[in-house]
């Protein structure tokens, strides 16, 4: 018997209506009447994807002043509430049990809570609904998603950041549901409540990474999915690297603010944050779930960031968000290399320089988290397979952190297992302006994922150890760290990361020999010599060498005894994570009796 709401009937457009009956998705409709129950939106809107769906969609933002106008007619900008600019760990939790590093909350307790925030939220208010796909819409592996938002802005995003793809949705298909609402913007109501049994609930917040829900609360769902079926949902971009024999793919995990997206725009670009890998033929094969971009902007300029800086200054769309708005209707961010204007608006409001906050801290003229949304097909270095229904194949794999102390600046992992557990699993770095609180401080964020497991690490690391099995061409995993300093200051200029992933590029076509160091393979100097110099045009000294690849043995040992301390405390590790860290300690105390704290890499 077909249900088909009568509640949907008053509030949607004829069309709207038969275009949802023609679907005949049982679950859609009472989904639909479930949240209009809740919610009690005035009026919906059906977004389909269609050329009247965006221009609507675009000039309702503009109408509710969720977005303004900007000087070039395809930008706009969005401010976020002052207290509301970035992820909210504290107000985002998973609704079930006590997982370690996971904030939860019992599932009736908080489910209930949010619910009693949501009722009748959207009164006199529009509702959107976004059907979209997470992954090329013509993959048998893409995920289909649905987001409910009384907010244009979010749904604005949704459209410029995924593929669209109602007409996927016939029959009683299985999707994810992301319910969100601008609430009364009261922060202290800010809840983020995921339920692992696929339905998202954010309210009292615009940040796209708290309302936008196939970013990343999607993530949370897909991490779980991915760990019960045996594949990867990570947070990674997907790059293709040209080298003499063809191009190959890599992933690079780093955690936001810390090279990811500059790293993306020096090959080409298929996944700028995120990725879905599963096992193909014995390959690792990957595919972006999103089809844009919700970038940092602070400190793009157009001499490091050449290609993001064509995108924003080009016609195509743009929403800049916490950016300072100019009385031109041009925008200006620090780090961009542009004077700092006297006056604006921005987050805080009216802004002048010089201006303080509450607590006497200068406001800067843009958030160090401010952002810029533009669509994958805007980027010159857009790779033509980004939407492969079959993906790409992945032959390595970065775990890449901000470490002022101690990583080398590129290593390579022995082996998948060695990789996973001592580069990926291990990764601490220093925190990200992408989330509420101090920035700076060193974290412990394995695959730069901690914000974003929905599942105990213990299973989330077996599942990376048992793919890893099934692989038959296992990626090569490396290790790198951008950020190294001695007591003259950074060690390596912006532009070095290419050297890096030349070296990367060559090691997978079987081009150049490493050495092997305790804590992997690293570059032999005569190859970054001539690669500093083939790719940067730069002399590249055995002093340079030195510095940056004296393997700090002492740092490393110290740091791999936190990580074992923190898996030992993990109910459920798999042993062979602590075996595999046992050894790697080994192995460097064994160098450190013959070399002590440090070991230049021409001792080894
Ligand atoms: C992002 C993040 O927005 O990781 O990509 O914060
Ligand atoms: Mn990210």
């Amino acid at each position: 018997m077909e249900v088909f709401p009568d509640k949907l009937r008053g509030r949607l457009s004829s069309s709207a209506l038969s275009k949802l009956y023609e679907l005949r998705n049982n679950k859609l409709n009472s989904f639909l009447s479930d949240v209009i129950d809740l919610c009690e939106p005035e009026s919906i809107y059906l977004v389909e994807g269609t050329m009247e769906d965006i221009e609507y969609v675009k000039r309702r933002a503009l109408e509710t002043g969720e977005e303004l106008p900007l000087s070039t007619k395809t930008h706009t900008i969005h401010f976020d509430h002052p207290l509301d600019q970035a992820r909210a760990r504290e107000d985002t939790f998973i609704l079930g049990d006590k997982i370690p590093f996971v904030n939860t909350k019992p599932k009736e307790e908080g489910k209930k809570e949010v619910l009693s925030i949501l009722k009748g939220a959207m009164k006199g208010r529009e509702m959107f609904v976004g059907f979209y796909s997470l992954g090329p819409v013509s993959s048998k592996h893409r995920i289909l998603a649905i987001q409910v938002t009384d907010s244009a802005y979010v749904i604005h995003s949704e459209n410029m950041l995924y593929r669209h793809a109602f007409k996927e949705f016939q029959g009683d298909r299985d999707f994810l549901k992301f319910i969100h609402s601008v609430g009364t913007r009261d922060i202290k109501k800010r809840r983020i409540a995921i339920d692992l049994e696929g339905t998202v609930y954010s309210v009292n917040t615009t940040y796209a990474g708290n309302s936008v829900g196939l970013k990343k609360l999607a993530l949370r769902l897909t991490l779980n999915k991915a760990v019960n079926e045996g594949w990867l949902s990570e947070h990674m971009a997907i790059i293709g690297l040209e080298g003499d024999k063809g191009v190959h793919y890599i992933t690079a995990s780093f955690p936001s603010g810390s090279g990811k997206t500059n790293t993306s725009m020096l090959g080409r670009l298929v996944s700028d944050d995120l990725a879905f890998i599963r096992e193909v033929d014995g390959e690792a094969r990957a595919w972006n779930p999103e089809a844009g971009v919700f970038g940092i902007i602070h400190g793009i300029n157009q001499k490091d960031d050449p290609i993001i800086w064509e995108v924003l200054h080009s016609e195509d769309e743009v929403i800049f968000s916490n950016v300072l708005l100019k009385s031109d209707g041009t925008v200006y961010w620090d780090g961009s290399g542009e004077p700092e204007p006297e006056k604006g608006i921005n987050f805080s409001g009216e802004w002048w320089k010089g201006k303080m906050d509450d607590k006497g801290k200068l406001v800067p003229a843009s958030h160090p988290n401010a952002r810029f949304t533009v669509r994958l097909g805007s980027f010159r270095n857009l790779d033509p397979r980004f939407d492969d229904p079959e993906g790409v194949k992945i032959e390595g794999m970065i775990f890449g952190v901000k470490d002022y102390s101690t990583l080398i600046p590129i290593a390579e992992a022995f082996n998948w297992a060695h990789g996973v557990i001592t580069m990926g699993a291990s990764m601490e770095s220093a925190r990200t302006s992408a989330v509420l609180g101090k920035s700076d401080e060193m974290e412990f964020n394995p695959m730069a994922l901690l914000d974003f497991v929905s599942v105990s690490l213990g299973r989330y690391l077996e599942n990376y150890l048992m793919f890893g099995k099934k692989l038959s061409h296992e990626p090569k995993i490396f290790s790198a760290n951008y950020f190294l300093k001695n007591e003259k200051g950074f060690l390596n200029g912006k532009e070095d990361k290419r050297v890096w992933l030349r070296w990367i590029v060559e090691r997978i076509e079987g081009n150049v020999d490493g050495l092997k160091s305790p804590i992997g393979i690293i570059p032999l100097y005569e190859d970054l010599s001539r690669m500093f110099s083939s790719v940067l045009g730069k002399p590249y000294t055995r002093e340079n060498y030195e510095s940056q690849f004296t393997i700090r043995l002492n740092g490393y040992k110290q740091k791999f005894l936190r990580i074992r301390e923190i898996y030992a405390n993990i109910e459920d590790t798999p042993y062979e994570v602590l075996e595999i860290l046992d050894k790697q300690i080994a192995d460097i105390e064994y160098y450190m009796r013959k070399f002590g704290d440090n070991v230049s890499p021409f001792q080894l």
